[in-house]
Formats: C-alpha cells, structure tokens, sequence
C-alpha cells in the first residue's frame, strides 16, 4: 500500500472505464483475440469500487477499495463519490488554427449557390488561406483560444493541431508555431501536423488570378508538381529542424493532392524522422489509405470511400482509421466508411472532431461520439475508445495516454454518471465533474 501512502493525491470510490481491454481497444479487438467478426459485450475495462493514486502526474497505482488502508492515505485524498472516471479524451485530428468565418458560404449554400462558383469567386477553402495568411500569431492564437477551451471543457486532455491554411513556408510555419503556443499556455497536450499538401495554393495555381497577392507573381501558375516540390524540399526540413511538426498529413484526394504527389511527401517526412498521417478517401478511392499506411502512417483518416477488400496494408502497420463523423454530416454525404469490415480486420477506429471552417464546424468530440454511432453504428464503447485509447494510438501516444493504468499520464476525467455508455448518449447537459491534467484536478 506504499504506493498509496506517497501518493500526491488519491481519489477514492471510483468506477474506473480503464480501456485497457475494452473492445475495440487495440489490445482486445478483432482477429488477434478472437472477438473478430462481431461487436462484442461492452466491457470498458470496467474496474468498479477502485482507488486511483497519482504521484507527478502519473497514475501510480490503481487498487480495490476493500484493500485500501484509508487512515494511511495522504491528506490530499479525493472522494469520488461512486462517480465514473475516464481517461482523458483526445481528439487526433483538427484544424484549430486558423482566421476568417465561413458562415457566409454556409449561407449562400444553402440558398442553392454551387461550391464551385463559391470557390470561383475567392470563396471556400481560399477564403480562410487568405484570412489565416493576414492574421498575424497572436491574432490566430487569440481566434483559436476559444475553440480550444470548449474542447477543454467537454474533457479534451490532448488534442492535435494541423497546419494547412498558410500553404507558404512562412504561413505554414506560422500556424504550427501557433499551436505549439497554445499547449505551452493551456493545461492540455497538442500534437502539431504540418498539412502543406492541403490545397494548391492560389499562386500556383494555372488560374491564378494577381489580384490574390502580387507578391507571388514569381510562383505564377508552375502548377501542383511545383508546389509538392517546395513542401518536401522548405516545409519539411524547417518544420523538422525547428521541432514545429510531430507529423506530415496530406490531402490525397482528385481536389488535393495525387498518390504520387503524397508519395514524394511521405518519403520527405520519413528522411525527416517525422511521423505520417492522411486525409484519405474521403470523397473518392485513390487508395491513398494503403499507401500511407505502407509507409507507416499512425492514422488514415476520413475513409468513406475506403475499400473494404484491401485494408491488409492497415492491419500490417498498425494503422489506425480515424472516422470524421462530423465531416461525413456537414457535407451531407451519404457514402458511409466501411465501419464492419474495419471491425472484422481488428483495427483500431478513432473518432476525431476534423475541426475546421469548411467541412466541421463542429467543436464537441462529446457530440461527435454520438455522431459516430448514429451515423457510422459504432457502440458507445467503440465510441469511447475512439476518444480515448485509439486516439492516442492515432497520435503515436498509446504508451502515454488514452487509458486508465499505472504508468499513464494522469489525464482523467471524473464523470457524474451511471454508466460509460451515457458519453456517447446524451450531449448537451453538463455532466463532467471534474478535469484532471497531469495530476492537477480542475473543477468543471
Ligand atoms: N478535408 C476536409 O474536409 C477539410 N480538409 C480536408 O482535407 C476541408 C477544409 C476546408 O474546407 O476548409
Ligand atoms: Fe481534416
């Protein structure tokens, strides 16, 4: 019972939702245990009527209640009143850096205005590389704060942050510097992405129109090849050297980049030691999935039009799918990802926010695990560890975070509720008591 005795901090009379062997979890799902072909009965890693020690801002032990000595505990011993606690919810894939609103195209969608005519007239994915391109730092840092806090808020202990509306050296790195920033001054962990190969930027574009800025006239239309070209050879190596990337997320998709194109950029962010992620399949199947997870990538993300008959590269890397219900729904699509078959094969599902202007204006993960079971049929408990320990796998985290065991960071969330499943259920009413970073307790 040392463990408990030197304790910084106890927290007594818990439920524990571990997810250390919740199904769907990467150490229970699918082939390798044997639960493969159908949903098996929730379990959450359940623990119940437990205590849950920290010592510098580490779970350092978890135990029964019965075999706990209470009068030994330290002073700073926390009742948990028979509340759920979880780990803390991570959402792996956002864009939450960037300037201007979209509420205008939103409009003018709906009264029938085609995208494209959105986009002809300097609407749509351009309009916020031009805002996020004449923000300045602080300017994106101050528009990202209170995203980030409704995140927060709803019990986000990590979350990742993608560049990809500078599309310019200079802009990109802006971006990432931005959402270093907001993990140094905020209680939560950011992950950081460059998405260089997001969109063609305006400049290298063959309908290039001078009245976007003419201080790229010497970029003048050289075209997609051109730009690939300065995102392997400037913004790899400087985001790289200057620690601004975790990873190097592309766009592969007929109105982003080809397989080719995210070919070369991969092979630039491997040279560079960084990890790799993609948006893939999202609006058609160029199977950009495969082969990002062929060089290793930690995620493919989006998935819609995935095939079903050829996720072995996913399984053989240990690929995760990252599903974007919140996308799927905004856009009104109707090509659901291959949820079963992603079931059948064992690999691991995260759910994430994809918060962004365009496509998710959307910052509630809680809301998002309910989209992903009415929309996607995912179980709460699939939900679950799609916020929890598959995000973290998402983000190269899984010895870190994402599940209640000795040994994680102390991120844990404290729940006033009956049972786990609530979490994907109900959205709306308040029901987190507590917000735990690294140790340290906020009350919510
Ligand atoms: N897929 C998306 O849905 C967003 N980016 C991407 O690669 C769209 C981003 C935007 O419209 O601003
Ligand atoms: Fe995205």
């Amino acid at each position: 019972m040392n463990d408990f005795r030197d304790a910084d901090k106890v927290w007594l009379d818990l439920d524990l939702a571990t997810m250390s062997s919740a199904a769907g979890s990467d150490t229970s799902s699918g082939m390798s245990s044997g639960m493969s072909a159908n949903k098996s009965p929730a379990t959450y890693g359940m623990q119940q009527s437990m205590a849950l020690a920290v010592k510098n801002g580490r779970i350092s032990a978890i135990a029964p209640m019965a075999v706990v000595d209470e009068p030994l505990l330290p002073k700073a011993s926390i009742a948990g009143r028979g509340g759920w606690m979880t780990p803390g919810l991570i959402d792996c894939h956002t864009h939450l850096v960037f300037a201007g609103s979209r509420a205008e195209e939103f409009e003018q969608r709906l009264q029938g205005v085609p995208y494209a005519q959105i986009a002809r007239e300097g609407g749509g994915i351009l309009s916020t590389v031009r805002a996020t391109r004449a923000a300045s730092e602080q300017q994106l840092f101050d528009l990202a704060v209170p995203r980030l806090q409704a995140l927060m808020r709803e019990g986000v202990t990590t979350l990742e942050i993608k560049s990809g509306y500078g599309l310019t050296l200079k802009d990109e790195l802006k971006m990432l510097r931005v959402a270093r920033q907001l993990g140094d001054a905020f209680p939560v962990q950011v992950c950081t992405s460059l998405l260089g190969a997001h969109a063609l930027p305006p400049e290298f574009s063959p309908e290039f129109s001078p009245e976007f800025s003419s201080e790229f006239s010497s970029e003048l239309s050289k075209g997609s090849d051109a730009y690939i070209d300065l995102v392997c050879r400037q913004m790899i190596p400087a985001a790289a050297e200057q620690k601004l990337a975790d990873a190097v997320d592309v766009f592969c998709e007929g109105i982003g980049f080809s397989a080719a194109q995210c070919e070369r950029v991969f092979k630039a962010a491997q040279n560079y030691g960084l990890a790799i992620k993609g948006h893939t399949e999202q609006l058609s199947d160029l199977k950009g999935s495969q082969l990002a997870a062929s060089y290793g990538a930690l995620s493919v993300d989006h998935l819609e039009y995935l095939d079903a008959s050829a996720l072995q590269p996913l399984v053989e890397n240990g690929t995760v799918a990252v599903l974007l219900p919140g996308a799927f729904y905004f856009l009104r699509e109707t090509q659901l990802p291959p949820v079963q078959a992603l079931r059948d094969a064992g690999i691991p599902m995260a759910v994430a926010t994809d918060f962004n202007p365009g496509t998710s204006p959307l910052a509630s993960l809680r809301l998002m695990m309910n989209m992903a079971c009415t929309l996607f049929r995912l179980t709460p408990e699939e939900a679950l560890a799609g916020v929890t320990c598959n995000a973290a796998q998402a983000l190269g985290l899984s010895d870190d975070t994402g599940k209640l065991v000795v040994g994680a960071r102390a991120d844990m969330l404290l729940w006033d509720i009956q049972h786990p499943s609530e979490l994907a259920y109900q959205i709306g009413v308040p029901m987190l008591k507590q917000r735990i970073y690294q140790g340290d307790v906020s009350d919510v």
